[in-house]
């Protein structure tokens, strides 16, 4: 088994993070994706739809998507349970994750595509989307702010998936695109020093 992996890319980071809370080592490696590496044609027999991360198995199965990869640890791994055990707290943590997901990680990709000069060879690219995006990022943070007023992580008051995907995306967005949270968001940044702090943050 391993997972192909990039150091500084956010959506193998979940899963990097992912994996240090469960106690799992997965031998990784390296694909440069800046020269193209995910796009490769042996790439994408490994994944049609190109990117990173990518989890290889040793009947050489490939299951990419971040979350997807997270879940099939989940079911291989089921301690501790970072998807939820009831129905209510499985349904809250999908909730979060489409939230993160398409609330935020969604325009932090089209600021990062439209006003990054990193990335002006990839599309031809417009200004005002990167504008109306970056709005949408901060209505997001204002939201994250609001869920983690009277609540310890993202779903709740137990560490889950949604804090691990929830860090590296907004990690991504404060750092290479450029757009962090105002410190005025005071639970958002508890929330952001508290799971920082934890060893996975560094995987
Ligand atoms: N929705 C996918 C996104 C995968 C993705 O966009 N990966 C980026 C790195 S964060 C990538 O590989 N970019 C290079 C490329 O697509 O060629 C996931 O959650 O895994």
């Amino acid at each position: 088994m391993k997972l192909y992996d990039y150091t500084l890319a956010p959506n193998p980071r979940r899963v990097r993070i992912f994996l240090a809370e469960k106690g799992i080592d997965v031998p990784l490696e390296s694909i440069d994706i800046r020269s193209g590496g995910a796009r490769a044609p042996e790439f994408l027999e490994k994944n049609s739809f190109g990117g990173i991360p990518v989890l290889e198995l040793d009947d050489c199965t490939c299951i990419s998507e971040s979350v997807a990869i997270c879940r099939y640890f989940e079911e291989m791994h089921p301690e501790p349970p970072l998807f939820g055990t009831t129905a209510v707290e499985k349904a809250n943590i999908e909730m979060w994750l489409r939230r993160v997901e398409l609330g935020f990680m969604v325009p932090t990709g089209m600021v990062w595509l439209h006003g990054n000069p990193l990335t002006a060879k990839v599309v031809k690219q417009i200004p005002e989307v990167a504008d109306q995006y970056r709005e949408r990022i901060h209505r997001a943070y204002a939201l994250f702010d609001q869920q983690l007023a009277d609540h310890t992580f993202f779903s709740g008051n137990a560490y889950s998936v949604v804090d691990a995907v929830a860090l590296a995306s907004i990690d991504f967005a404060r750092g290479l695109v450029g757009e962090p949270f105002g410190e005025d968001l005071e639970h958002l940044s508890r929330w952001h020093e508290d799971v920082s702090n934890r060893d996975s943050a560094m995987a």
